[in-house]
């Protein structure tokens, strides 16, 4: 693939845990909601190689056709938090991998997420105007450079996955286990298939609590579950540990979900770059909608030490990756 003149990566050699980030708190075994500070100072240091990372190998701007990677740029630099990649190298250090290794897997996670997010924007989806502070993907460009430029991003999840793949020391094994692991999550019995079932159920069919976990775990849970899974195959996770981080991304995944839906009921437009209210606009089914806001509060708090409570048998190398669980639903976009 071509770089056009692309930076080459720098990437921190750290894979130190900070310790501040691995003390432990009782009530969420080591996870800690109230003070964020440190935990904000570990994602953004890993925030920034997934970014340098991203920058540096996709076309620049200019690279003809200029237009198409003007537009996967404008989405795939607006500001997203990166925290499928985050999951993804803080489950490779929590089985004692390293971040070198993970990060170029990581980085591809995000080009898959953001395609995702340009689709799920167009008229024919959720029809929206804002995402990560700043106008959709084809309110800027239109909507075929809209549909092209997310179809540039999957595509290029794969290029990047091969091409590190092939460059690196990995075994061939390893690295077309993680090209499954991601396709699998993302395709039509994954994500696709849950945002199917999500646009189906706004068509005023009545479904339950339980269909919408089902869509939930699908449309976003599938690649929350899939990037830890990534981590720690490329950590070589053993059986147990690869079940135990398998639990933890599901049920975090879960729970990242209902605090998505309770900011959308009272988070603030500014701090999350998107409009809010849109659930109850388009009439979609939502936690809240099911439960209101506090018991579906307790309900992604319960998810979240479930998911903390997996990694049981981890050491403290997974304290990044407890710490990332109490972000998912403290966070305020
Ligand atoms: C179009 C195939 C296809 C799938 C779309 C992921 C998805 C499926 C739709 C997204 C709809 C949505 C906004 C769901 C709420 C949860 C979610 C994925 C929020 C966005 O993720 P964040 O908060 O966003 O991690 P940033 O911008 O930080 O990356």
């Amino acid at each position: 693939m071509s770089k056009d003149g692309a930076v080459s990566p720098s990437v921190s050699s750290s894979t130190i845990v900070p310790e501040v980030l691995i003390s432990e708190n009782k009530s969420l075994n080591g996870a800690r909601p109230a003070n964020l500070d440190p935990l904000q100072a570990y994602l953004s240091r890993r925030k920034e190689e997934v970014d340098r990372l991203l920058q540096s190998y996709l076309p620049r701007a200019s690279c003809e056709p200029a237009l198409i990677h003007e537009a996967v740029r404008y989405s795939l630099f607006a500001g997203g938090k990166r925290l499928r990649p985050i999951l993804c190298i803080a489950a490779c250090e929590a089985v004692g991998g390293n971040v070198e290794t993970a990060l170029p897997f990581a980085a591809a996670i995000e080009l898959m997420h953001t395609y995702s997010l340009v689709h799920d924007d167009l008229p024919a989806m959720d029809n929206d105007t804002y995402r990560r502070g700043k106008l959709t993907n084809h309110k800027v460009f239109g909507e075929s450079t809209a549909i092209l430029a997310g179809d540039a991003l999957l595509t290029s999840t794969f290029t990047l996955l091969a091409e590190k793949g092939l460059a690196g020391s990995l075994s061939p094994r390893r690295v077309l286990s993680v090209i499954l692991e991601l396709g699998a999550a993302c395709g039509s019995t994954g994500m696709v298939g849950g945002q199917l079932l999500d646009i189906e159920s706004q068509g005023g069919e009545e479904i339950n609590l339980e269909k919408l976990a089902k869509i939930h775990s699908l449309k976003t849970g599938a690649l929350f579950r899939a990037s830890i899974r990534i981590g720690g195959i490329l950590g070589s996770a053993g059986p147990k540990k690869l079940t135990a981080l398998t639990r933890f991304g599901e049920k975090a995944g879960l729970a990242f979900q209902i605090a998505d839906d309770i900011l959308d009921v009272e988070g603030d437009e500014a701090l999350m770059g998107k409009s809010v209210g849109q659930d109850q606009s388009k009439e979609k089914w939502t936690y809240p909608g099911f439960l209101g806001l506090e018991r579906s509060k307790k309900e992604a708090n319960i998810h979240i030490q479930d998911a903390v409570a997996a990694l049981e048998g981890f050491g403290p190398e997974a304290g990044p990756l407890r710490q990332i669980a109490a972000y998912m639903v403290d966070r305020k976009k």
